[in-house]
């Protein structure tokens, strides 16, 4: 086998692989400079798209000055034009496409946000999958993961970051009646590593320069959990993309995070023609789903 169906053969199995780096060393510093800038005006105020401690999941609402995330890092009014060019380059594009077994040209633009440590109160997401309610019975569980290979998400870390656990081999599935126990609430685990089958996610960021952009791709729906200190400086990118094979499959994971602004044409000419044309594989999943709803309630 070649290093490449290595990756992928491991990835199918597992359901996430670890990847390193994800990140050149000009990337690294780009993307390190943009993302602080990001994060200090979501959480002075000034950029108003972000995930709100008290609120685990799609719509995030205002109640919490506290932030675990940035929303929307691509977005034109943010003039941060390094997130889109790194998603778009060919690091992250070959990446992908060998992990679906696709090609380039199928891939659709998705979601890139951008998760950060809240300053002032600790928060966690209870065990989920990011498109089956909790309480899916085996047979909708089953159901949904069977036609879950069409994208892939991942976090990429530029500071250490240990938040993620994961249950290895969970993406293929239905919960076990004890790991449903830990997965059936709203309240998030006071230790995760209860949850039958779970593992820590530890990803070097800057601190170890061989590791430099660690990254996890995951599919989004297995089953995972993730607690937040606030002492623990985290900047982890978080981003996702499928492919066009997967018709409107995704449609509801992606669409809920609100993605108006990416159809605007001033989004588009940010872009180079490859993501031009990735983006124009989104616009036509959004202009065939109609109304979605959300994934999961908070
Ligand atoms: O913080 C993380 O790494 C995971 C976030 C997550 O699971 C989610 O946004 O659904
Ligand atoms: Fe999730």
């Amino acid at each position: 086998m070649t290093e490449t169906s290595n990756l992928k053969a491991l990835y199918d199995s597992q359901g996430y692989v670890l990847v390193s780096p994800l990140l050149s060393t000009t990337s690294f510093a780009e993307l390190q400079i943009a993302a602080g800038r990001t994060a200090y005006r979501t959480r002075n105020g000034q950029w108003q798209h972000r995930r709100t401690v008290g609120s685990q999941f799609p719509p995030y609402d205002e109640s919490n000055p506290d932030s675990w995330g940035v929303q929307h890092v691509m977005h034109p009014d943010l003039h941060e034009p390094a997130f889109a060019k790194w998603y778009t380059s060919d690091l992250v594009v070959n990446t992908v496409a060998t992990l679906l077994g696709c090609e380039e040209d199928e891939l659709q633009m998705e979601l890139f946000n951008m998760l950060i440590n809240p300053t002032s109160h600790n928060f966690a997401l209870r065990w989920h999958r990011d498109d089956v309610r909790e309480d899916a019975i085996e047979e909708e569980e089953r159901e949904a993961l069977d036609k879950w290979h069409y994208g892939t998400q991942w976090n990429t870390a530029l500071y250490r970051d240990s938040c993620l656990y994961v249950v290895p081999g969970s993406h293929k599935v239905p919960r076990t009646p004890e790991q449903r126990v830990h997965s059936s609430t709203p309240d998030p685990p006071a230790n995760p590593l209860d949850m039958p089958g779970a593992i820590r996610v530890d990803l070097k960021g800057k601190h170890l320069p061989s590791y430099t952009g660690e990254t996890i791709f995951y599919n989004s729906n297995i089953l995972h959990c993730a607690t937040y200190d606030s002492t623990q400086p985290r900047a982890t990118l978080h981003a996702c993309m499928g492919s066009v094979k997967g018709g409107s499959t995704r449609a509801r994971n992606i669409l809920q995070h609100g993605l108006d602004w990416m159809v605007e044409d001033r989004f588009k000419e940010t872009l180079d023609d490859r993501g031009k044309a990735m983006l124009e594989r989104l616009i036509r999943m959004k202009e065939s789903a109609g109304e979605v709803g959300y994934s999961l309630s908070n």
